[in-house]
């Protein structure tokens, strides 16, 4: 069963951190990062990791990025441009140019799941610096053969229902 790790929104969680923090999951398939990690991040620093420019991001990063792991492609984007961040259905946009299965952004520090039969869109949420409430520090598990994300709590490791938007 094949797992994808989406995070976003480190912040300060610096490279020692995150490295023991994925360390703690089981394998997982890839690393998507939907930016705003530590500074002084330099790409090559955690493997396997796909991650786009945030606005607190000034490593050669690119803005978005279009890739596919175990067969689902993923088109990510930090979201503070266009404001997409804050009308996620807007990311659909993206499509034309980048088609995907699954479109990822961050940037808000809110979970949030949108999911029609064309697309599934995508916020883990900050994994330090939550903002939702009650304030939690989350992180996506994206399960590659039910095509489903599920969110967990960093602090429990517990997973959280959030909300399908449609
Ligand atoms: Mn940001």
């Amino acid at each position: 069963m094949g797992q994808i790790l989406i995070i976003s929104d480190t912040h300060f969680l610096r490279k020692n951190e995150l490295d023991k923090f994925i360390a703690s999951l089981p394998p997982v398939d890839g690393i998507i990062h939907c930016g705003d990690i530590y500074l002084g991040y330099k790409p090559g620093d955690i493997q396997h990791l796909y991650i786009c420019k945030g606005n607190n991001d000034f490593a050669d990063i690119p803005y978005i990025c279009h890739f596919t792991i175990d067969g689902i492609t993923f088109t990510t984007t930090h979201g503070h441009k266009n404001n997409y961040a804050y009308n996620p259905t807007t990311l659909k946009q993206l499509l034309n140019e980048y088609p995907a299965d699954v479109i990822c952004f961050g940037h808000t520090h809110i979970p949030y799941l949108y999911q029609d039969d064309d697309i599934a869109i995508i916020n883990p949420g900050s994994l330090s610096l939550g903002r939702s409430y009650p304030k939690k520090n989350t992180y996506v598990l994206f399960d590659t053969q039910t095509r489903q994300a599920h969110f967990y709590d960093i602090k429990t490791r517990e997973e959280i229902i959030v909300e399908m938007q449609k």
